[in-house]
């Protein structure tokens, strides 16, 4: 037995790291890392402080363990998941709740105890044979009341180098803490590999410990289940802002460039797959971040940063005409990590969209030929849809001066957007902050895509696209948001954006490229530039506003039919979803503010009236008064 976690860490740590740990001199960072040192029993130990040479050495274990692969380009490498181990396992992402706490039943959970328990077993010499990462992070702009220090414990140096990418550094932060507990914890490892990838995947959990601040992850490998820093510590960053008085939200952060060089920033949430990262990089604007933003109200204003500094991006889809900045960055000599695309006999990266398909290559199911299929008779695209890419934003071309602002930005307008063929306009404004939280962040649904099992087309529920990572009951986050504005004099406007909308045929009434009309359109709303028309959902566009900003814009005529079109308010569509959402909460979330049932029930008399005026379908012309 140690008398204290110094004397044991002692033991364990070469001099080198063992110094490394005495410059922060923080009994919490001790005794976490005795204990969990303890418990995987790692064959060696490598703390990195954030230097460059400390940072070089995890790049090329990532290499020489055979975790990345250096592709054909400068800076590229590729890391493959399990074939099974593609994506974000939410079955056994899990809530360790003591006995007889009160748990949000939409949430998945388990007994403290009894998790904590199982967890242990499972990590318990988990890391025999392996070398111990331990990293030290910020989330979000260092020296900022936003920041929030990390610790990241991996026996897995691909997510090690991810974070490195994806995080800023926080050994400094560290040390000027001293003595404190406020840090978020991380333990991952992927356990025992075969052929390079987690072998155990039916032990694979990933066990959110709220009462410590901890989140372990166990043998798995794909970037959502082991990036502590991403969507596990979205969780813990929830809980803790709900304490606070502050948001954690899953949304972009950008500028928008107005008339005479004004820069209006927004926020955006969108569930995975419909157009986040790609409004984020719209050409002409500005990134600051494109998953994940904290926010909070100073000085009257609502200010936002984004928590990472890098991109783990959906690769797929991915083109010159509708990413150019994305498409040339990662076409070029650059460091990036490829996740689960194809490697060609070239040694480049393939991925869906990226032009012919090659006949053969490498990949996630290992040596890969057209037409290949898997147990259950399946063909097995080249590239897996989850396929991703892992940057840091600041090789990007349109990274915002902003990006490190440890004020943050001021934040003009919050975009909620969603999958939905038939409901929603393209675009809209909402009457207030509270009408906008309810009836568009609180009322969000999506439809499944093709690259999700099951039947494609279905609604699936998703309030502020943040039901996957909140850690406190939905109707205590609904009323958190409705709060939060209460807190400014000066509220950002409230949106919602629609790219997915069709005709009766099933065609999509809106080219790509429209996006970049609407965002104009919602930053010149911030200031009161353009008017709008007034209809029982909110605030849309005017025909001759739009008409200017497409020709401005995109060179493009946009001709009145289209507006007619695509502005149509679908009023039996729009009260059935009412319909839903007001049943969702009625029977699911207990604790839902009674305001929503009062703001959703408005928006039904207001719609029931229009219908009896002017029919189901109503142009935006009939509106004008
Ligand atoms: C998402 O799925 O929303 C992502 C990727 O941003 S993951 O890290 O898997 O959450
Ligand atoms: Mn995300």
């Amino acid at each position: 037995m140690y008398r204290n976690s110094q004397e044991f860490l002692k033991t364990r740590l070469k001099d080198e790291h063992f110094n490394k740990l005495n410059k922060i001199c923080n009994p919490y960072v001790e005794k976490f890392l005795a204990e969990h040192i303890s418990l995987c029993n790692p064959a060696d130990i490598f703390i990195c402080d954030g230097s460059n040479e400390d940072i070089n050495y995890i790049k090329e274990q990532a290499i020489i363990t055979g975790e990345e692969k250096k592709l054909k380009i400068s800076g590229h490498t590729v890391h493959f998941d399990g074939y099974d181990d593609q994506a974000r396992d939410k079955e056994n992402t899990k809530f360790l709740v003591p006995k007889d706490i009160y748990f949000d039943p939409n949430l998945n959970k388990i007994d403290r105890e009894e998790g904590l328990r199982e967890i242990k077993s499972i990590m318990k010499d988990i890391m025999q044979g392996h070398t111990m990462y331990i990293l030290f992070f910020c989330l979000g702009p260092t020296n900022s009341i936003f920041s929030i220090p990390c610790i990241q414990i991996t026996d897995s140096p691909y997510v090690a180098h991810s974070e490195i990418l994806l995080y800023r550094q926080g050994y400094k932060e560290f040390q000027n803490m001293k003595n404190q507990e406020s840090f978020f914890k991380f333990v991952h490892s992927e356990g025992e590999l075969e052929n390079g990838v987690s072998k155990n995947i039916d032990k694979r959990r990933i066990y959110i410990d709220l009462e410590e601040d901890i989140v372990y992850s166990a043998n798995t490998q794909y970037g959502g289940n082991t990036i502590g820093l991403k969507k596990l510590a979205m969780r813990l960053a929830i809980k803790r802002g709900s304490k606070e008085g502050w948001l954690t939200e899953h949304m972009f952060l950008m500028g928008v460039l107005g008339p005479n060089n004004r820069k209006t920033y927004f926020t955006g949430a969108f569930p995975s797959l419909c157009g986040k990262t790609s409004t984020s990089m719209l050409p002409g604007e500005k990134i600051v971040g494109d998953d994940i933003s904290y926010l909070r109200v100073k000085n009257d204003k609502v200010y936002a940063v984004n928590v990472e500094k890098g991109m783990f991006g959906i690769v797929g889809g991915i083109k010159e005409k509708d990413a150019p900045i994305l498409w040339k960055v990662l076409n070029t000599p650059n460091e990036i990590i490829f996740s689960n695309i194809l490697v060609t006999e070239d040694n480049l990266p393939f991925w869906e969209g990226k032009g012919e398909v090659p006949e053969k290559g490498f990949n996630y199911s290992g040596e890969w030929y057209k037409g290949k299929k898997d147990k259950q008779g399946k063909e097995i695209p080249p590239s897996h849809k989850n396929a991703r890419f892992t940057l840091s934003l600041e090789i990007l071309p349109n990274v915002d001066e902003n990006l490190h602002n440890p004020d943050g930005v001021e934040v003009g307008g919050i975009i909620y957007g969603g999958r939905d063929s038939d409901t929603s306009v393209p675009v809209e404004e909402s009457f207030d902050w509270t009408h906008g939280i309810i009836t568009k962040g609180a009322s969000l649904e999506s439809e499944t895509t093709a690259a999700t099992l099951g039947k494609v087309g279905v609604r699936k529920f998703n309030p502020m696209s943040n039901l996957d990572f909140l850690s406190i009951s939905i109707g205590k986050y609904i009323e958190n948001n409705l709060k939060f504005g209460e807190k400014a004099k000066k509220l950002p406007k409230i949106f919602s954006v629609n790219y997915f909308l069709k005709d009766e045929n099933g065609n999509f009434l809106n080219d790509k490229a429209d996006k970049s009309v609407w965002i104009k359109w919602m930053e010149l709303r911030c200031h009161n530039d353009v008017d709008a028309l007034k209809i029982p959902t909110g605030y849309i566009p005017l025909y001759e506003d739009l008409k200017k900003l497409f020709k401005h814009i995109l060179d493009k005529e946009y001709k009145e039919e289209d507006y007619v079109k695509q502005f149509t308010l679908r009023i039996p569509e729009n009260l059935a979803r009412i319909d839903r959402i007001i049943n969702i909460y009625k029977t699911k979330v207990p604790d839902t503010p009674e305001i929503l049932f009062k703001v959703l029930t408005d928006q039904k008399r207001r719609l029931e009236d229009a219908r009896a005026k002017y029919g189901d379908y109503v142009s935006p012309f009939k509106f004008i008064s």
